[in-house]
């Protein structure tokens, strides 16, 4: 079993998960996905997590869109971190999806990273440096991608020069 299990609630959601699985693999971090709705298959979850929990796996992804309950309910079965990404897709956007998300009552945490693509990279960084804290390898990686992610950016203007 793998580090990170990435969680969705339909195979329509895999497409906008391509940039979690492509830095997941960036960092070398081991990771699986599977398609399983909060919704559709609640009795499958649960018994997924804890199977997962039992295989080792430590920090977990849930992503979905419309009302998106999946990385709520993950919250709901597991102390391990869950990282939330709200899709787009519905006709409002992904906003009804992030308000499903991130609105998680005090006491069961989803950590939600932005609506679509950029959240689903945001959500493996953040795996990354949750597991960077006790992971050396990982972390070193995390540092030389800040430092990419730093050099990458660098722009000094000089008014001097025609
Ligand atoms: C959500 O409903 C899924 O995560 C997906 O984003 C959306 C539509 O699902 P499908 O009707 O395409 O299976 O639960």
């Amino acid at each position: 079993m793998p580090t990170v299990a990435v969680v969705c609630g339909s195979r329509s959601d895999l497409p906008s998960l391509k940039g979690c699985f492509d830095v997941l693999d960036e960092y070398g971090i081991t990771w699986e996905a599977s398609v399983i709705s909060a919704h559709r298959q609640p009795d499958a979850l649960h018994a997924y997590v804890d199977e997962a929990e039992e295989a080792g796996v430590l920090v977990f992804i849930g992503a979905a869109g419309l009302a998106a309950h999946l990385p709520g309910v993950l919250a709901s079965l597991t102390a391990r971190p869950v990282i939330g990404i709200p899709l787009d897709g519905g006709s409002l956007g992904g906003a009804d999806a992030l308000y499903a998300v991130v609105q998680m009552p005090p006491g069961v945490p989803v950590a939600t990273v932005a609506i679509g693509s950029p959240g689903a990279k945001n959500a493996a960084h953040l795996a990354a440096r949750i597991l960077a804290i006790s992971d050396p390898a990982i972390a070193e990686r995390v540092a030389s991608v800040r430092a990419g992610q730093a050099a990458g950016s660098e722009l000094r203007v000089d008014p001097r020069a025609g």
